[in-house]
């Protein structure tokens, strides 16, 4: 392939779980800009209206579906309603997440267990899903979104960083099992992103605010579209020998050990 076309994504259909608005949104347009067919889904039909008409803006033909991540029979029928409307799947990106700050020792195992589904138990049930085709084709690129919490713990998110942590590994495993189809799967790890996630996080005044500015070498909040550079590299044929690695776009944080006092 000659070197010019290494990002080209012409001809790929990539499924963004959860790719209505945030992170998945901006990945999906950054594959779209390189050539892929935008296929996404989320929780429910008024994200998934959000969503199209926010692609439309862009002049992204995009495919949105309904479809609960963690239920396995949907997502199988999701994956044929796809190969449907559109054909094989070449890029996965498991987006579509959750999160609960709660302190452990005031959180109910029932909370626990849906951060687990969604955050971990899904991307394994929408792999699985794919993975067949990929391994048909003799090709696949599968992008996970871990987190700093697949590194890292702090307070509050115990569920999060066990599921985020458990991805990582998902992510490797998935490369030494399937590695041998010509099957990349990845993560990307963002570090403290400006979505509605991190919202309740970000107020000025909020000492969390203040904390991850500290954190972080750039000294700002990352921003969605600081992650389209790595998808785009994770989903082509530039990272077709790199194989279950997790690529932390956290403008330095894991590597600071924070400001001296
Ligand atoms: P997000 O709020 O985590 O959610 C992405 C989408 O997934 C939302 O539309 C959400 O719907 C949907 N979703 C939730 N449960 C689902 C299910 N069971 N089935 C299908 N869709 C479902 O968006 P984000 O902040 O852009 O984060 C995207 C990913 O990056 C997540 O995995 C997150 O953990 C990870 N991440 C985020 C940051 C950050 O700073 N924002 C940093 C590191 C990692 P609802 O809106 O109804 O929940
Ligand atoms: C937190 C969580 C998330 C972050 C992210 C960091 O600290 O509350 O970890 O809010 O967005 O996942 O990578």
């Amino acid at each position: 392939m000659p070197v010019g076309s290494l990002y080209d994504l012409s001809g790929k259909i990539a499924l963004v779980t959860g790719g209505s608005y945030g992170i998945g949104y901006a990945i999906a347009s950054g594959f779209a800009a390189y050539g892929a067919r935008i296929v996404f889904n989320d929780i429910n039909q008024e994200l998934v209206d959000k969503g199209l008409a926010a692609y439309r803006d862009a002049g992204v033909d995009a495919l949105g579906y309904v479809c609960d991540v963690t239920d396995e029979t949907a997502v199988r029928d999701l994956v044929r309603q796809i190969e449907r409307d559109a054909g094989t799947i070449d890029i996965l990106v498991n987006n579509a997440g959750i999160i609960k700050r709660i302190p452990m020792i005031e959180m109910d195992a029932a909370d626990f267990r849906k951060v687990i589904d969604v955050d971990l138990n899904a991307p394994f049930i929408v792999a699985k899903a794919v993975l067949p085709a990929m391994i048909a084709k003799g090709a696949g690129k599968i992008i996970n979104i871990c987190s700093m919490m697949s590194e890292l713990g702090r307070e509050t998110v115990s569920a999060y960083a066990a599921a985020k942590g458990g991805l990582k590994m998902l992510t490797r495993n998935i490369a030494s099992e399937y590695g041998q189809y010509n099957i990349q799967c990845n993560g990307i790890g963002p570090g403290y992103i400006e979505t509605p996630q991190t919202a309740p996080l970000r107020a000025p005044d909020h000492p969390f605010n203040r904390f991850i500015i500290s954190k972080t070498p750039a000294a700002r909040w990352g921003t969605t579209d600081d992650l389209i550079g790595p998808a785009v590299f994770l989903a082509s044929a530039a990272s077709d020998f790199v194989n279950g690695h997790i690529l932390y776009v956290d403008g330095g944080i894991l590597a600071y050990i924070g400001k001296q006092p």
